[in-house]
């Protein structure tokens, strides 16, 4: 195997016997072939788009499949397996549209009937990232893809509530097959930064998907606490799954918390009238092994970030959507103009203890972009009045390991006068200092999950209208943003498009970048690495 699209692969170079986040060598093969399927597919599907429109199940899929190869989604073989079966359906079903029916089906298609993982992965193993040879070129096109995974778990989470946009789906398709043709390292980068664009377009459909689904997120004081009812824990990222269950839970006892990127679902209108929406529990996705164990009740996993299971609440624990893991059971997809079936959880709910508290008081969210601009006025007074000297984005992702306590050190070094925005999970670094307010405005402003980034983006193009400038990067806001996985790969490539200078990244430059193309986003963006918290909080604050 070879992976390293997340910033925990093994020393920053490339997991190659088992991935640091869990991924067996075989699921990590598996993943590659799914891909290898897709760009065969999406070679087809270039042909039928240019001869009209293209099916939007075909579009669904390349959403769902790119989807389950992000990192910590899904990890159970057989899933992928079934995956790539569909895939080679797809990939033949658009040649036929192609019209180029009359060539011969590739060996490939052998596997469709197989029900033999080891096939599967015989063939897996000739068409990793590594199949292409030069290093450049394998990390832009690395690069790309994993900006294309970003793109459609975001893409897919709008579908889900269902807001689709066919340029999104042409997108993924022009996209991967260009990473199969020879192409120039400018084009390459041409084709990345075009992708920033249309992970802009994705985070704008998603924000409208969400808040026309269950309205603007309003400033929320979210409890940390537990009460005595049996409760269920949801995780992840899917809100559909967040209303059914608040809805099959209502007036049955049984209490609904929220665990890591829910922790925002506490700020929409449609969930503030679930009196049984009780508090959110633990912190970030890494702490999950210990949290879930602790929990005591069932948990459902919507999507990211799972990790491996633990044997303490392996029959607690369950999947749903694009998440996976072997030998956990999985909720299956709600059938068109249907409802997913979360009676078994709330059965097994019923039968365990209340959740044992871990903490108590609360903290504040629902500062999403509605909510920010509410306070515009008071906002720019501040910056104004100098109240306000400075923004600190520190959005993104947490992760286990030790060098991210930077983001706290960050938080805890920043002057008084300096409001921290950050959506994702990277916030659970300092969520919880206690850091004050500025005139009544909290010293961080947390705008919801990772999917929420575009918030941040909201505000500061406001933000840098209101004050009459004309370039993004004149405003008093620094960029200090943590990395994990291929979301946030994403939200980079959105803020470069957006035309952004400058970001700090961290706590590690992507090891996917070989050292040319990190060459590249340096002279280009002047992205640069997070070095030590003192360092750079004096750097930010006279705006380097
Ligand atoms: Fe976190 Fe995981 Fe939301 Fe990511 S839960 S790390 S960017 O997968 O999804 O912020
Ligand atoms: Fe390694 Fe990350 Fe890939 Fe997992 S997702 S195998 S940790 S690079």
């Amino acid at each position: 195997m070879f992976c390293y699209q997340c910033q925990e692969t093994a020393k920053n170079q490339g997991c190659t016997v088992r991935g640091v986040c869990g991924k067996t060598e075989e699921t990590a093969n598996l993943m590659d072939l799914l891909i290898f399927n897709l760009k065969g597919a999406s070679l087809y599907g270039e042909t039928v788009m240019a001869k009209g429109a293209l099916d939007r199940s075909y579009g669904r899929f390349f959403l769902d499949a790119l989807f389950m190869t992000l990192t910590n989604t899904n990890f159970d073989s057989r899933r992928i397996t079934d995956l790539i079966r569909e895939s080679l359906v797809l990939k033949d079903e658009l040649k036929v549209k192609s019209g180029d029916a009359g060539r011969t089906i590739t060996h490939d298609s052998a596997l469709w009937h197989s029900d033999n993982v080891d096939e599967f992965h015989q063939k897996a193993r000739e068409v990793g990232v590594l199949a292409t040879g030069n290093e450049d070129v394998r990390s832009l096109r690395e690069l790309l893809i994993y900006g294309l995974k970003g793109i459609a778990a975001y893409a897919q989470h709008a579908q889900v509530l269902g807001y689709e946009d066919d340029e999104i789906y042409r997108f993924i398709i022009k996209a991967l097959a260009a990473t199969t043709r020879d192409k120039t390292a400018d084009e390459l980068v041409a084709l990345v930064l075009k992708a920033g664009d249309m992970a802009v377009k994705t985070m704008a459909l998603l924000d409208k998907a969400n808040t026309e689904t269950y309205g603007s997120p309003e400033v929320t004081k979210v409890n940390l606490g537990v009460r005595g009812n049996p409760g269920i824990l949801i995780s992840g990222h899917d809100l559909k799954d967040m209303e059914e269950l608040l809805e099959q839970t209502k007036g049955t006892g049984v209490d609904v918390y929220t665990h890591g990127e829910m922790l925002p679902a506490h700020a929409y209108p449609a969930f503030k009238k679930y009196d049984n929406l009780v508090a959110n529990y633990g912190g970030s996705w890494w702490r999950q092994r210990e949290e879930f164990e602790a929990f005591g009740g069932p948990i459902l996993m919507t999507t990211n970030c799972i990790v491996p299971v633990k044997e303490t609440y392996q029959d607690r624990i369950f999947t749903t959507g694009t998440a996976g893991y072997p030998g956990v059971k999985h909720i299956p997809d709600r059938k068109e103009g249907g409802k997913k079936d979360f009676s078994g959880i709330i059965s097994l709910a019923k039968t365990c203890p209340p959740p044992r508290q871990l903490e108590d008081g609360e903290i504040t969210g629902g500062f999403a972009h509605t909510q920010v601009l509410a306070l515009a006025d008071k906002v720019v007074e501040a910056v104004k009045s100098g109240a306000i000297r400075r923004f600190v984005v520190m959005a993104g992702c947490d992760g286990r390991h030790k060098e991210r306590d930077y983001f706290t050190e960050v938080a805890k070094a920043l002057p008084d006068d300096t409001v921290i925005l950050t959506a994702g999970c990277a916030k659970y670094r300092y969520n919880k200092l206690g850091l004050s307010d500025i005139g009544g405005i909290p010293r961080v402003l947390d705008a919801g999950q990772c999917n929420d980034s575009y918030s941040l983006a909201v505000i500061a193009l406001k933000l840098k209208e209101v004050f009459g400038l004309s370039d993004i990067n004149e405003l008093p806001i620094s960029f200090d943003i943590a990395w994990y996985e291929q979301k946030a790969v994403a939200v980079l490539l959105a803020l470069l498009a957006l035309g952004v200078k400058g970001i700090r990244l961290g706590p590690t430059l992507p090891g996917f970048l070989s050292p040319n193309v990190a060459k590249v986003l340096v002279e280009k963006f002047n992205i640069k690495p997070t070095t030590t918290p003192q360092a750079d909080v004096k750097e930010m604050m006279v705006g380097h």
